[in-house]
């Protein structure tokens, strides 16, 4: 037994090392029969865009246990994770982040499901074109969320106020008193080509009460480049 699992450790370190799943057999039994075959194990990847977890983006690496047999690591069959960044041994380097001030001060959203924005000019980022920077590598919305409500979600999105249409890929979601930066994947390709006013909207999951969603005092757009 013992044995057993020392060699399905190594098998798992191999897939491991190796990016590929691969089948551990059990070691024969003292009599002469086979072992029962182990489980595979198995290991995916997928893309992680530049933000929290990797400034520059990178890559997620999956490991677990192939436990229903079917040649895919299913969510619920992730044990655990590991984030390989784009040049992870590099700092960060503030000279190359521009960081825009949006939805500041903050914007306290109650009592109601339906989508809401600041209709004040200095809740927004005004005269904004992604062309005026140079070298971009990528631009994410970061806005600080808090809800004092434990069971209520706040959810936030950036707005294009210029042409009244939300900006993909940039729902963010926060259910905790703390106020915390929310970041966005790299928004590069869904922001338009010409000059727009940019906005937080946020909407609240429950309505009534002292159910509230609020951004706090600093919320930004982040321009990474080269
Ligand atoms: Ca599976």
């Amino acid at each position: 037994m013992k044995t057993n699992l020392r060699i399905y450790a190594l098998c798992i370190a191999y897939s491991v090392l190796s990016s590929f799943a691969v089948s551990c057999d059990g070691e024969d039994g003292i009599n002469g029969t086979n072992g029962n075959n182990g489980i595979n194990s198995l290991v995916s990847t997928q893309i992680e865009s530049a933000g929290l977890n990797c400034e520059t983006g990178g890559l997620k690496v999956n490991y677990g246990l192939d436990n229903n047999n079917n040649g895919i690591l299913d969510d619920a069959e992730i044990q655990h994770f590991d984030y390989v960044c784009n040049g992870e041994n590099a700092t960060v380097d503030l000279d190359n982040l521009v960081r825009l001030p949006l939805g500041s001060p903050d914007m306290n959203v109650c009592s109601t499901t339906a989508w809401y924005i600041s209709p004040h000019q200095s809740w927004h980022l005004q005269n904004f074109n992604k062309h005026d920077y140079a070298n971009v590598k990528s631009i994410l919305f970061v806005p600080s969320l808090s809800t004092p409500t434990p069971e209520n979600i706040v959810t936030a999105e950036l707005y294009n106020i210029t042409d009244n249409i939300p900006i993909a890929n940039t729902q963010l979601t926060h259910n905790s008193a703390n106020y915390v930066f929310k970041y966005s994947e790299n928004i590069y390709d869904a922001l338009p080509d010409h000059t727009i006013t940019l906005g937080i909207r946020l909407k609240n999951s429950k309505s009534g009460g002292a159910t509230c969603g609020t951004t706090g005092t600093y919320s930004y757009l982040y321009i990474l480049r080269e």
